[in-house]
This record gives C-alpha cells, structure tokens and sequence, in this order.
C-alpha cells in the first residue's frame, strides 16, 4: 500500500520528468528489450532495431498509462481498469515482466535524473510501480 509519503514522492518524481515521460518511456523498453530478451517475444511484429519508430511509439503509451496512474494514484485499479482488462484477456503478459520492466524504468530514472532518485523515492517509486503491475495481472486467471 503506497503511504502519502510513497505518493508524494512518486508525484515528485513525475513532475520532474515532466514532458520528457514519452522519452522516458521509449528508453526503458529499448533497455527491457536488450536486458531481458524473452520480453520481446510478446513483440514479434515490431522492429527492434535501434532507433524502432514502433518502440517509441509504444514507449509513448506506456508512459502515458504511467502518467495517467499518477494522475489517479488513490484509483489506479479505475484508472487502469481498460489496460488492466486488454492484459488479462488479449495480451496474458507473465506477471514477472512487470518487475522486469520496472527495473528498467528506475535505470532510466536514475541516469536521467540521479538527484530525483533519493533511496526514499526510489523505494516509491518500486512500490508504485509494484502496484501499477498488480492492477495490470489482477484479472488474470
Ligand atoms: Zn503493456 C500494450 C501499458 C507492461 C506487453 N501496454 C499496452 C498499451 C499500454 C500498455 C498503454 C497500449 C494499449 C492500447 O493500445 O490500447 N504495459 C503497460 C504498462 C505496463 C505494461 C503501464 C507496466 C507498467 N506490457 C507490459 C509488459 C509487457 C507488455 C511487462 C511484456 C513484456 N503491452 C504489451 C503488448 C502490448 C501492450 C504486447 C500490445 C502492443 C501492440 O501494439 O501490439
């Protein structure tokens, strides 16, 4: 459960990154790409190269959701329901991406920001993102 400390901090953090969230959102999915190479199986009809105009556009949305979840962070099971049920029913993501690719955001976080990411943020900052992938696997079954 994120504390009013967790959700200031996570709120800090994205008005700091502020108009940069598209960027932020495309790097970590190169990152996840690279690192963790099972993920881009559930990718098969993108291009990977560097530079992917499909990964930054993905990277966009992704952060999107990202952004809409802060936006809501009281709510972020309504916020997310719609994604919540296309990752159930159509994508069936395993839930062990979800901290694959919050890993990868923190990495991004902490090159491109290291001052905003205090240990007090960056252990928000997890729980947020813990919390965004528990909504997005929650109606699996
Ligand atoms: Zn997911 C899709 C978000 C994770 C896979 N996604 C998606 C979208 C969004 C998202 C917004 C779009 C939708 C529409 O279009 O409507 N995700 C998200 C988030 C997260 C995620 C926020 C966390 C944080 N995913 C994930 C993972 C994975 C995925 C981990 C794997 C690895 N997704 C996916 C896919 C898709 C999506 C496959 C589809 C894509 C296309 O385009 O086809």
């Amino acid at each position: 459960v994120l504390s009013a400390a967790d959700k200031s901090n996570v709120k800090g953090v994205f008005a700091k990154i502020g108009g940069q969230a598209e960027e932020y959102g495309a790097e970590t999915l190169a990152r996840m790409f690279a690192t963790y190479p099972q993920t881009k199986t559930y990718f098969p009809h993108f291009d990977m190269s560097p530079g992917s105009a499909q990964v930054k556009g993905h990277g966009k949305k992704v952060a999107a959701a990202l952004v809409e979840a802060v936006n809501n962070i009281d709510d972020i099971a309504g916020a997310l329901s719609k994604l919540s049920d296309l990752h159930a029913q159509k994508l069936r993501v395993d839930p062990v991406n979800f901290k694959l690719l919050g890993q990868c955001f923190l990495v991004v976080v902490a090159i491109r920001n290291p001052a905003a990411l205090t240990p007090e943020v960056h252990a928000s900052l997890d729980k947020f993102l813990c919390a965004v992938g528990t909504v997005l696997t929650a109606k699996y079954r």
